[in-house]
């Protein structure tokens, strides 16, 4: 089996995704904060890609309960109901509701893996349970890092690391390409945890500076949720 991985939601778009499986992650915060609103026991998450598709799927969708989330700078966005941080999701604010999101890289990486057979949403948080899903279907993964604003996010490749050491299980022919190799070779030199890792990287320095340190805290756990978001047309549920 093989693990394609993309560095960036930009590269996936030009990767062929067909027959696979996609998992993407956007570790800070798009993915975590999707995870955590699904688990919040959200209806559905629907991502997209700019403000304006954001409102017009609120409108589309008509049903009752529909919020608006996302960021553009790391910051709420004019009009919208939630920023980007896992923190605004919680079971009352989000518990029973749809949620429309828009985020600079994350949600766009959902749109780059249109054309995979089947699309999970991955971060540290419910990395495990996403990993027991993809040995359970044992088929060949695309992971899409979402990266940031075309490049390279080390919290993203961290995970991906994290996730591939995780599936591929010796005594299983895996063929990872460069990309893939890259990641778990980054995710074992990292001695620290995954907080001074996600910390230290450039956009946890830069949400830091936003005033978001809790929220690269919160991202930075293992396991801690358990519920593996499937994209099912246009919306992620839980699984
Ligand atoms: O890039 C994204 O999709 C966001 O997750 C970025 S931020 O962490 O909200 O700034
Ligand atoms: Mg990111």
């Amino acid at each position: 089996m093989n693990v394609d991985l993309s560095a960036t939601w930009q590269e996936a778009s030009r990767v062929t995704l067909r027959g696979r499986i996609a998992v993407v992650i956007d570790v800070l915060r798009a993915t975590s904060t999707i995870v955590t609103a699904i688990q919040s026991g959200a209806r559905e998450v629907i991502p997209v890609e700019t403000p304006e598709d954001a409102r017009l799927a609120a409108q589309e969708t008509g049903a009752d309960g529909v919020v608006l989330g996302g960021e553009r700078g790391g910051l709420k966005i004019e009009g919208f109901d939630f920023g980007n941080s896992p923190y605004e999701y919680t079971p009352h604010s989000v518990g029973g509701k749809t949620v429309v999101m828009t985020t600079t890289n994350g949600t766009r990486a959902f749109a780059a893996a249109r054309e995979a057979d089947i699309t999970f949403a991955a971060a540290l948080l419910n990395i495990g349970s996403v990993a027991n899903v993809l040995l359970h279907e044992g088929r060949d993964v695309a992971v899409i890092c979402a990266g940031t604003e075309g490049r390279v996010s080390l919290d993203d490749l961290y995970c991906a690391g994290a996730l591939i050491e995780r599936i591929v299980t010796p005594g299983c022919d895996w063929v990872l390409n460069d990309g893939a190799r890259l990641a778990v070779h980054w995710y074992g030199s990292n001695t620290g945890t995954s907080f001074d890792v996600l910390a230290s990287c450039a956009h946890g320095r830069r949400l830091a500076e936003l005033g978001f340190h809790r929220d690269v805290e919160y991202c930075s756990g293992v396991d801690t949720v358990t519920v593996v978001p499937v994209l099912k047309g246009r919306s992620l549920v839980s699984r």
